[in-house]
């Protein structure tokens, strides 16, 4: 049994639904969810859009494997109705989901980095994550996620 915490993201649709529907599936499909943050609302960051997002963090435990937990994750993006391909640049999406963390697992292969590359550097995961896992630590930085937000 393995702790992960995703990021969870939509800027179109309806997006507090987007949301729910997808914390709903993961607990059906991976465990159970032990923490689940509030739902900020953010400016696009890294592209144009009129659509602004609003983010979260889920708190989740799992017997999948990182690799599984991915298939799973990209399953439900695909059911709530992503439809756009990652070609490089950022779209407008109905859900994106993210493994932020799983345990203290560092991991680098094409499909899957872990910790998530980009996540010390952006405002709404850190804010999210901070709320559920103030005092996790960061497997590589080695600072816990209150501190690394706290420097955004
Ligand atoms: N996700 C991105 C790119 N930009 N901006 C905000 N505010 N929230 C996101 O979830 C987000 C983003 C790529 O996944
Ligand atoms: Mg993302
Ligand atoms: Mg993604």
């Amino acid at each position: 049994m393995a702790i992960t915490y995703l990021g969870l993201g939509t800027n179109i649709g309806n997006k507090r639904r987007n949301l729910i529907t997808a914390a709903a599936l993961l607990a059906e499909r991976v465990g159970d969810v032990l923490a689940l943050s509030g739902f900020y609302e953010t400016e696009p960051w890294g592209f144009e859009s009129n659509n602004w997002f609003l983010n979260a963090a889920v708190k989740l435990n799992t017997d999948y494997s990182p690799q599984e937990l991915l298939v799973v994750t990209q399953q439900i993006e695909k059911e709530l109705g992503r439809t756009e391909k990652s070609n490089g640049t950022y779209h407008d999406r109905m859900i994106d989901i993210d493994i932020l963390l799983y345990d203290d697992e560092v991991l680098q292969t094409p499909e899957l980095v872990l910790p998530h590359p980009l996540m010390h550097e952006r405002k709404f995961v850190m804010e999210p994550l901070a709320e559920i896992a103030p005092f996790v630590q960061h497997p590589i930085f080695k600072e816990s996620i209150m501190d690394l937000n706290e420097r955004l």
